[in-house]
């Protein structure tokens, strides 16, 4: 198949769930067409089968705002008719849903099919904004397929949106011989000099994925062993953690790494993973930290208990229960027959449940089903 991929180029879930699908669909032989602002992150050395189209966006000076989504349908419209594609798949539902709605219009709903995957955010805050909300439903409804990566985000969207239509749930996928736990890592010394446990989180530091509550719950886990906290990425609430950290007297222990793409290396160097947020439709960034054998403590919103299984590939809490997540960090780091139990738990889940292996064919499957209809 000629496949079409548009999603945000830039870090972020969604954009490497369709940057990875992208790849693992080039590697099973078809031909992928990213159709985007900018090449996306992990596209950085040339693929076989994969190519780039970059969006370009007029400027005039009546123009003051940015009009990306009609840029973009001109130039799927031309992608399509050219390269021929098949498909026209849109990962993150605003503006690209839309933009692929009006391409369509355009060639023919004969000519291409369009698919809609929805990452979280999109449906579940984006789309509600009163300006979005009817646009959004109706790029939902009139779109061919559709795709949601958790089943919190397949019922929710249904609900929310008050669809007449079903939508297909596909898990985020992982390649769990990239994502692999290691038998020794060069980082772990220099993390952990003394040999102490180490705690990992990683995210884009907004309010809703709670950062301020890993260094919380670090500082009470400091009060029971020596332990170490990375933080990996950036955003805007990272000089309210810094400043909790010199509040709380921890910055000997804690490292704000920045933006990394050594991640597995940092997670292969760790022993735990925390993901406290309060809005999260699948956590990708479990999975990844799952996969190298690390056990997660994480809430319990969303779509997360899909992936993190309490008592079993970690721990699930309360939104901002600190004091538990201390508890079970603590448990788990302190006792090390129970820590291998979980730590094997985490990995098999991530290879039997979520391996690219699996997950791709899914996708393939949906193309090709919508296809033949
Ligand atoms: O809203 C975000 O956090 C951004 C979004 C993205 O595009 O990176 O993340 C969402 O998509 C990821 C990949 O499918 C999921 O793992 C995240 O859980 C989801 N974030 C939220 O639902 C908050």
């Amino acid at each position: 198949m000629n496949i079409g991929i548009t999603c945000y180029p830039t870090y972020g879930g969604s954009g490497v769930v369709a940057t990875e699908l992208g790849l693992a669909l080039a590697e099973r032989g078809h031909e992928i067409h990213f159709v985007t602002y900018d090449r996306p992150f992990r596209l950085d050395h040339f693929h076989q089968g994969v190519y780039f189209h970059g969006v370009e966006m007029a400027k005039y000076p009546l123009f003051d705002f940015d009009m990306y989504t009609l840029a973009l349908a001109s130039k799927l419209v031309e992608v399509v008719q050219y390269q021929k594609l098949d498909i026209m798949h849109m990962h993150y539902a605003i503006p690209h849903a839309v933009s692929a709605y009006l391409a369509r219009q355009i060639l023919g709903a004969e000519n291409i099919r369009t698919v809609t995957t929805l990452h979280g955010t999109d449906s579940t805050l984006v789309g509600l904004e009163p300006s979005f909300l009817p646009l959004m439903r109706f790029a939902l409804q009139n779109s061919d397929g559709i795709t949601a990566v958790s089943r919190f985000l397949r019922e929710k969207t249904i609900s929310t949106y008050q669809l007449e239509r079903d939508i297909e749930m596909i898990p985020n996928f992982i390649d769990t011989e990239v994502y692999a736990p290691r038998e020794s890592c060069k980082y772990r010394e220099l993390f952990a000099p003394g040999g102490e446990k180490v705690i990992v989180h990683t995210s884009n530091f907004r309010p809703v994925k709670r950062v301020p509550d890993v260094i919380r719950t670090f500082g009470k886990v400091l009060e029971s062993l020596p332990a170490k906290l990375l933080l990996i990425g950036d955003g805007p609430d990272r000089s309210e953690c810094e400043n909790l950290c010199r509040e709380l007297g921890i910055c000997e222990h804690v490292r704000f790494l920045g933006k990394q793409d050594a991640l597995v290396d940092i997670l292969a160097a760790s022993d735990l993973f925390m993901l406290p947020s309060q809005s999260e439709s699948f956590g990708l960034s479990a999975l990844e930290a799952m996969s190298c054998g690390l056990p997660v403590i994480s809430t319990s919103i969303g779509g997360i208990p899909e992936v993190n299984l309490h008592a079993e590939t970690g721990y699930i809490a309360e939104i901002g229960d600190i004091d538990r997540m201390a508890r079970y960090a603590v448990e788990l780091l302190t006792n090390d027959a129970k820590y291998a139990v979980f730590s094997h738990a985490a990995r098999r889940r991530a290879v039997e449940v979520y391996d690219k292996q699996r997950i791709v064919p899914l996708y393939e499957a949906f193309y090709e089903r919508l296809l033949a209809s």
